[in-house]
């Protein structure tokens, strides 16, 4: 991580999501770079349920700026791809995002499920 990151990025210390950016939690990290993280969801919908976070804390996806939108969202298709690539039975895949109780968000952090779809593992709902 560069040096001062934590000066230009929001940072909320009580955020499950901000500690395992800052290291304080681990996790599997599929990728990463200065302004995203994914890394596999404790909760394996499918194998290698991937979670994308914007790497300044934002609680949901109505906190989002154009700016920060474009440069999360311009990632999302490289990951999806590279996950896909990892495994040819990975068929497909959900990408997910909760915003508000609600609507099933429990981290509060916003964050992108991308969920890979096998052929022969297509009973998760
Ligand atoms: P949502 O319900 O959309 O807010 O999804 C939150 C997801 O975050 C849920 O699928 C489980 C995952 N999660 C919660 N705590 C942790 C954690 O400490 N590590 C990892 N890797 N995932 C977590």
């Amino acid at each position: 991580m560069k040096e001062g990151y934590f000066m230009e990025h929001k940072y909320d210390e009580d955020c499950i999501f901000c500690k395992i950016i800052k290291g304080e939690i681990p996790s599997y990290t599929v990728y990463e770079d200065d302004d995203v993280k994914a890394f596999l969801d404790i909760s394996q919908g499918t194998p290698g349920h991937t979670l994308v976070i914007p790497k300044t804390h934002v609680p949901d996806i109505f906190a989002y700026d154009s700016e920060l939108a474009a440069t999360v969202f311009s990632k999302i298709p490289k990951i999806a791809n590279a996950l896909k690539a990892s495994n040819p039975a990975i068929i497909g895949m959900n990408i997910v995002n909760n915003n508000g109780k609600v609507a099933y968000q429990s981290v509060f952090h916003s964050h992108f499920h991308l969920v890979p779809r096998y052929s022969d593992h297509d009973d998760f709902k």
